[in-house]
């Protein structure tokens, strides 16, 4: 699925998981070249934990330069898989998926959510996608 064009829930925190100091939420969009910007004056070495549609939240430890604009602080891999946004791929996930299974955007039953490759329609390789990242937690 591509990212461009959707907004991104981003949390500027204390390094590490679980360590805390949610210091700033920003809500940008991801652009064109799928870059993300956004200010901030929390510099330093700082986690950066951010989620995009049905992808799982992911944690990235950075250091913000503050004299330095803009700052590339990191590249992010996210998992795809989480319909109902618990930040975990699990069997809820797939019941989501099999109640809109053969849908197509529209019908009665259909569910964004579990379009998982975004193909305007509930398949098999939104299960692959599925049943690929199965059992992961995501950070926050
Ligand atoms: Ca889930
Ligand atoms: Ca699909």
């Amino acid at each position: 699925m591509s990212t461009i064009g959707k907004p991104v829930d981003l949390w500027i925190k204390n390094p590490g998981v679980g360590t805390g100091g949610y210091v700033q939420y920003v809500n940008p969009i991801v652009n064109s070249s799928r870059l993300i910007f956004f200010e901030t004056t929390h510099f330093g070495n700082r986690g950066i934990v951010l989620r995009i549609g049905k992808h799982l939240w992911k944690l990235q430890d950075v250091k913000i330069n503050a004299n330095s604009e803009p700052n590339v602080v990191g590249t992010w891999l996210l998992t795809n898989g989480d319909v109902d946004g618990d930040n975990i791929v699990s069997i809820f996930d797939y019941i989501e998926l099999s109640l809109a299974f053969g849908t197509v955007a529209g019908d009665a039953d259909w569910n964004e959510r579990a379009d998982l490759d975004e193909d305007g329609e509930v398949t098999i390789f939104d299960y692959i996608i599925l049943s690929n990242n199965f059992d992961i937690i995501g950070d926050f």
